[in-house]
């Protein structure tokens, strides 16, 4: 199978999509993209929308990490990225879903947020990239790319403290569908593809480590083993993280 993958270092479902093929045991070259150019490159490439992760696989163009999910089960269903019995499938499913439009976006933000406040710790992020230029040079021209997917995703203060807020809820949930055994249960799924990185990637911001380390959702993360790279010393106002402080460490 001939397999190509468009993604961004850091890019959390584009790790998801880069652990799905790993799963599938599937080989594939990978294209870095710089931000914001991607939004150009996947384009010219023939996708129909702007996002990565973006495959060709068999000639196929494959957009969406949730999409991805579904073409490489239908290319190779073995082994498989969702239950076969429907009530677990519904379940994971729903998991994923959530993943993909509730989880993803926040945590998106909030390092765009980070990055437009301090681009030093880009450097820890670009780790093992391959983006065709040296990370040094492409570390020190990144400001006007930093300010620009800031923009894009609306990183704003205002959406950033509500993203926040919100953060405590979500990793309840995360820990309730552990709980529930539809994630890190005995085969890992799509689902659990979709989140450990978004987590991941949180974690890789030492004001959020320690609020998800220490719960379930930590022990997705652990063995799920997303290879985001990257660590942001302490950046969020502390007033701002307050709504997470005293969130049950576990269900
Ligand atoms: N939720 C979709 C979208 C992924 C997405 O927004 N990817 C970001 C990188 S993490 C991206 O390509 N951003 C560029 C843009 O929005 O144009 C998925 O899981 O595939």
């Amino acid at each position: 199978m001939k397999a190509r993958l468009y993604t961004i270092p850091g890019s959390h479902p584009g790790m998801a999509a880069r652990l799905m093929l790993a799963h599938k045991r599937i080989s594939y070259r990978r294209k870095d993209l710089f931000p914001v150019l991607s939004k150009v490159i996947v384009r010219a490439a023939g996708f129909p929308g702007r996002t990565v992760p973006a495959l060709t696989i068999d000639g196929e163009k494959v957009q969406g990490s949730r999409e991805i999910a579904r073409a490489l089960d239908r290319l190779q269903p073995d082994p498989p990225l969702f239950p076969s019995d429907p009530g677990k499938r519904a379940a994971v499913e729903e998991a994923e879903r959530f993943g993909d439009e509730e989880l993803q976006h926040p945590i998106r933000q909030i390092i765009w947020w980070a990055f437009r406040k301090d681009k030093s710790p880009l450097t820890s992020y670009s780790e093992g990239a391959k983006l065709g230029v040296p990370i040094p040079l492409a570390v020190k021209t990144a400001g006007p790319i930093v300010a620009l997917a800031a923009h894009f995703n609306e990183s704003t203060d205002e959406n950033v403290r509500a993203d926040l807020e919100a953060l405590g809820g979500l990793l309840t949930r995360v820990d309730e569908m552990i709980a529930a055994g539809t994630l890190n249960g005995e085969q890992l799924t799509a689902a659990d593809f979709q989140i450990a990185p978004t987590l991941k990637l949180a974690m890789t911001m030492q004001d959020l480590r320690p609020l998800i380390e220490s719960r379930p959702a930590g022990d997705l993360v652990r063995r799920v083993d997303p290879k985001i790279a990257g660590d942001f010393p302490p950046v969020l106002p502390a007033a701002w993280l307050e709504p997470l402080r005293g969130e049950p460490a576990a269900v």
